[in-house]
């Protein structure tokens, strides 16, 4: 063994992530009326939840000798597969769609993974990584299709539920391909709040898993239309179909004016910078859907508290925020 496979080797037993905090939130519980609990989940190294799940994946795979990884990804699963794959020591190359934001690419370059940008949304890239696969000793790294993945995500309900003691009155979330709803499903499994609500969050124009449930079937977009570009997987996963068949899930929808308007108040409420995709769960509290399933009463009016799984992301920083609000006709 070289010094560097040692060190790599080290790197396939600890975690890849960390132990994230959790905050009350002052502003946001006073907009819910509700005390609102923040799982910062952006400040997770690779910038998003994402590193619990893919770390654990791509470590297993380390394990059992894999030459390189390919991970397709609308952004951040892609920084979190690259930088995993760094710390492990294994070439990596990311798939994004030609869209992917220029503040993904950057980090990408830094961490030193090969980026090849294909099609316009992220499953026209999972083809692209399909076919890379095919070759010896290459892997792929789904970005939320795999039961390790979901493993490795699960681990914020572990955290949660040693920060919190109590279980809270619902815990809300954004769906993409439903990596992140199938993980959080599993911990609540294990620590026993499968009875507890989630709220999963999509934006219109992303809105696969919406679809999915009403139809009762796992339906594919003709497109993905919404400028959350990392909610934009065409089809979920069969499992999240599963997921709400098991537990209480209510599926709701944001705009893009919603999301990110949520991105820019939370921004000035908490100093912190996300993407559209995590602004759609942080719009479940601003633009009042909490309120109104309480009102509906389909969620309790007496919630105790409330956690909001602060996803993160890559794509966004000064510039790509004064292009969301060009876009939606803002300035
Ligand atoms: N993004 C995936 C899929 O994109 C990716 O490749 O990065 N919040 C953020 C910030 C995300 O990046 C994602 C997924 C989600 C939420 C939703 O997670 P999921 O896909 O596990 O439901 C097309």
């Amino acid at each position: 063994m070289t010094d560097g496979s040692q060190k790599n080797g080290l790197e396939e037993q600890r975690h890849l992530h960390i132990v994230t905090p959790l905050l009350e939130s002052c502003a946001l519980s006073v907009v819910a009326g509700t005390t609102v609990f923040l799982k910062l989940e952006n400040v997770q190294p690779a910038g998003s939840f994402k590193i619990r799940g893919i770390g654990r994946f791509c470590q297993e795979m380390a394990k059992k000798g894999c030459k390189h990884l390919v991970c397709s990804s609308g952004g951040n699963a892609g920084v979190a597969a690259a930088y995993a794959a760094r710390k492990l020591g294994i070439p990596v190359t990311i798939v994004l769609p030609t869209n992917a934001s220029p503040t993904v690419l950057q980090r990408l370059e830094r961490e030193g993974a090969e980026v090849q940008m294909v099609g316009k949304v992220w499953d026209e890239a999972d083809l692209k990584a399909q076919e890379l696969v095919k070759r010896d000793g290459w892997v792929s790294v789904h970005p939320f299709d795999h039961p390790l993945i979901w493993e490795g995500h699960g681990s914020m309900i572990h955290e949660l539920k040693d920060t919190l003691g109590t279980r809270p009155g619902a815990i809300i979330l954004s769906v993409g391909g439903g990596g992140l709803l199938a993980g959080v499903v599993a911990g609540m499994k294990e620590v026993g709040w499968q009875d507890v609500p989630i709220i999963a969050m999509e934006t219109r124009g992303a809105d696969s898993f919406n679809q999915t449930i009403q139809a009762g079937r796992v339906v594919t977009l003709p497109d993905i239309t919404s400028l959350a570009k990392c909610l934009g997987a065409k089809t979920v996963c069969a499992r999240a179909l599963e997921c709400a068949r098991e537990c209480q899930i209510i599926s709701e929808l944001v705009d893009d004016e919603e999301a990110v308007e949520a991105v820019e108040r939370f921004l000035d409420d908490e100093r912190l910078l996300v993407e559209p995709a995590c602004g759609a769960s942080l719009a479940a509290i601003y633009s009042g859907c909490l309120g109104r399933l309480q009102a509906e009463g389909r969620l309790s009016s007496s919630l105790g508290s409330v956690v909001v799984i602060v996803c993160g992301g890559n794509g966004i920083h000064r510039a790509e925020l004064k292009d969301l609000q060009t876009q939606l006709g803002r300035r």
